[in-house]
């Protein structure tokens, strides 16, 4: 308890960063033993949600919305997934990428502790993307721009009919983004390890495991590792359409 009402959490037009001490939880619509969390969503600005789910044993998960798509990574815990009438088991790093419109469920092993990332699907092409099972720990990782100090893995397909990607940053201590960004794509973003400093908009924010932030399109970022641990985040982009497609 924070008797003055101190939090790092911090809300602005085009960013937040919201750490896990301001989380107030609530069920999610049908799903049964889990409680949410819902960090971003379209009632901050976002075009997407990126929830917590936090089942106890035995728990079940509900579908998304018609047209939405839903990306699941398994922070702890042993989830059961069964798509397309397979079953698969997901640990820790273990993550899946369920399209639009498709039939699924989702158990609870064990406890478990999940993100999700969802939005609604935007086809490009003829033909809507397959499902993606994996691991995180079987990605190969990329030194981004060329700094094998700053490793990027890319844990979804970059081919057109994909219009979300979601990749795992890994810096050393001391590394950092090599330029301040500002691009039209939106990010969710989940510190999984470590701390460091997040440049957001004109504003300097201390981060570390657990903290989530959102940044709008063109929300000038900028990230650097402090301390002796590498710093480790997972994050959603929207990627690959055109952006007057919303337009009326
Ligand atoms: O993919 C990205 O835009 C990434 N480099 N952004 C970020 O880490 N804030
Ligand atoms: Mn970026």
């Amino acid at each position: 308890m924070n008797p003055f009402g101190f939090t790092r959490s911090h809300t602005e037009r085009n960013y937040a960063l919201v750490a896990p001490e301001s989380h107030v939880p609530a069920a999610l619509p049908h799903w049964t033993d889990t409680s949410g969390i819902i960090v971003v969503s379209p009632g901050m600005g976002a075009r997407f949600a990126q929830y917590f789910a936090l089942m106890a044993a035995g728990g079940t998960a509900g579908p998304p919305l018609p047209g939405v798509q839903r990306f699941v990574f398994v922070e702890q815990g042993r989830l059961q997934l069964q798509l397309a009438e397979q079953s698969f088991i997901l640990g820790p790093g273990g993550f899946a990428y369920v399209p639009a419109d498709t039939t699924h469920a989702m158990t609870a092993g064990s406890e478990c502790r999940l993100t999700i990332f969802e939005k609604h699907y935007r086809a490009a092409t003829s033909e809507g993307p397959l499902p993606v099972i994996g691991c995180e720990q079987d990605v190969k990782a990329e030194p981004f721009m060329g700094d094998p100090d700053a490793m990027l893995k890319t844990l979804l397909p970059t081919t057109p009919e994909f219009d979300m990607a979601v990749n795992l940053f890994t810096f050393a201590p001391g590394a950092a983004l090599p330029l301040v960004e500002v691009h039209v794509m939106e990010h969710g973003l989940l510190m999984l390890q470590g701390r460091g400093i997040y440049r957001l908009d004109r504003n300097w924010h201390p981060v570390q495991a657990g903290d989530v932030i959102w940044m709008a399109p063109y929300c000038p970022q900028w990230f650097t590792a402090v301390g002796k641990e590498p710093a480790r985040y997972l994050y959603y982009k929207d990627v690959g359409r055109d952006p007057l497609e919303d337009l009326p």
